[in-house]
């Protein structure tokens, strides 16, 4: 649990016992902590309050529905609904936006707060993932209240900690992260083999993962970025979010400091920044964008501009490494 939060967890408490039904969503393109914290949020009401209605929607991901499934629902469904949103920092991102005003919204996440669309907004930037977060609320409501944790709720908040951490690679991983991971393995679920469906990717994927290494541009000392068009993606049979999931295969390259892949989705042109130390959200920002300090997402209109926050990344890097 993380006692700066006991505030908010007594009020996600309270709303929750009071509802009866809640309506869980997470964000587009949604990736295995998306999944992981909304399905085990889910997961720990239906067990603990049987009576209770509770829905997960979003559109599925083929290569992670093998978690679980969500459902399609319509307007009225939203009726006295209560909705809780998790890993979703602003409000465009949140997959499906079928409630109304009338609804009340809590919003669980830990990405920068852009946006604090609800009306309870747990935000904690500190924590590796939302399913981190996740834990913690579940370990305050099972102090004080007895809830409990299922075997299929460990087993989601495992994965989306695997996942938001790139198996615990990554900085965010803390003390505080480890333990609730080692917490974790107490339940009951196939740990290898959970990771290892995680890990299949499609023999279009795994050929483009090709494409990725043989075309990346080092553009600067530290600096490397990769293009990729419609007919690259076309080629390959894949989507723009097949292609964002690649960014972190750059990662090993000696001297690499910034990187990011350049996606052209017709209209815009999507970029996944990722660094190993000079902050860049700041930079995506500038780029209609925003993210973590060491992770975001910009958007830019044109090559013309994409080569400008090229500069600005440029700039960034040489600062840094002064
Ligand atoms: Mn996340």
């Amino acid at each position: 649990m993380n006692n700066q939060f006991i505030e908010l967890y007594e009020n996600i408490y309270s709303k929750i016992k009071e509802a009866n039904k809640i309506i869980i969503h997470r964000h587009e393109r949604p990736d295995p902590d998306a999944y992981g914290s909304q399905g085990a949020l889910g997961e720990i009401i239906k067990y603990n309050f049987p009576e209770k209605e509770v829905v997960l929607v979003g559109k599925e991901s083929p290569s992670l529905n093998f978690l679980f499934n969500t459902v399609e629902v319509t307007e009225e469904d939203y009726k006295d609904a209560l909705v809780i949103i998790t890993d979703t920092a602003n409000f465009p991102r949140i997959d499906g936006k079928l409630f109304t005003r009338e609804n009340y919204i809590i919003k669980i996440d830990h990405h920068p707060p852009l946006d604090n669309y609800g009306e309870i907004n747990l935000v904690d930037v500190d924590s590796s993932s939302c399913s981190e977060m996740i834990y913690d609320f579940y370990s305050y409501i099972n102090s004080k209240y007895g809830i409990k944790l299922t075997d299929k709720a460990a087993e989601l908040i495992y994965v989306g900690i695997v996942g938001d951490t790139g198996r615990f690679l990554f900085p965010n991983t803390t003390t505080k992260t480890l333990k609730i991971s080692a917490e974790l393995l107490n339940y009951n679920f196939n740990m290898a083999e959970t990771l290892d469906k995680l890990d299949i990717v499609s023999e279009n994927i795994m050929r483009f993962r090709a494409f990725i290494f043989e075309n990346y541009t080092m553009c600067y000392d530290g600096l490397a970025y990769l293009k990729v068009t419609k007919e690259d993606m076309d080629k390959y049979n894949i989507l723009p979010g097949d292609v964002s999931n690649g960014v972190n295969l750059l990662r090993s390259l000696e001297g690499l400091c910034v990187w990011c892949f350049a996606i052209d989705e017709g209209n815009k042109i999507r970029v996944r920044i990722r660094s190993k130390g000079p902050t860049i959200n700041t930079i995506a920002e500038k780029y209609d964008g925003g993210g973590h300090k060491l992770a975001s997402g910009a958007t830019v209109f044109s090559w013309e501009e994409f080569d400008d926050l090229i500069e600005d990344l440029a700039r960034v890097v040489r600062e840094y490494k002064k």
